[in-house]
């Protein structure tokens, strides 16, 4: 094998690995409520643990009803002490279906979101 063709495979394989970890994004580890759940107490607060550290202007939660209307909630807050985490305070839900949209940018500067349901018994 020449030097030329060793330094191309190098490159090849050097060039897949970080395409590999640029498409590693950051995803929730752990929600609560937790996706697809039925809770017999509507839950006091949406809390979202991620595998990266969030960017807080980014990072919002909406939770929507049924009705596909907007609950209105105070800002999410990203944890001081934990900025993997974010959560949001809920006023007393009714009984019913509710959507949770999340969306975040994180450390790596990329953006990602996602939704998910549960439903209050
Ligand atoms: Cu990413």
């Amino acid at each position: 094998m020449t030097t030329k063709n060793l330094v191309l495979i190098l490159s090849l394989a050097i060039g897949s690995v970080a395409t590999s970890l640029a498409y590693a994004h950051a995803k929730v580890e752990t929600a609560e409520p937790k996706a697809d759940s039925e809770l017999s107490q509507p839950p006091k607060e949406i809390r979202l643990h991620f595998s990266d550290t969030l960017e807080p202007a980014f990072t919002k939660i909406v939770l929507l009803d049924a009705k596909n209307v907007a609950v209105k909630l105070p800002k999410a807050v990203v944890d001081k002490a934990d900025a993997k985490t974010v959560s949001a305070q809920l006023p007393v839900l009714r009984a019913g279906q509710y959507l949770v949209r999340w969306s975040t940018m994180t450390r790596d500067s990329h953006k990602v979101k996602g939704e998910y349901r549960f439903k209050v018994k």
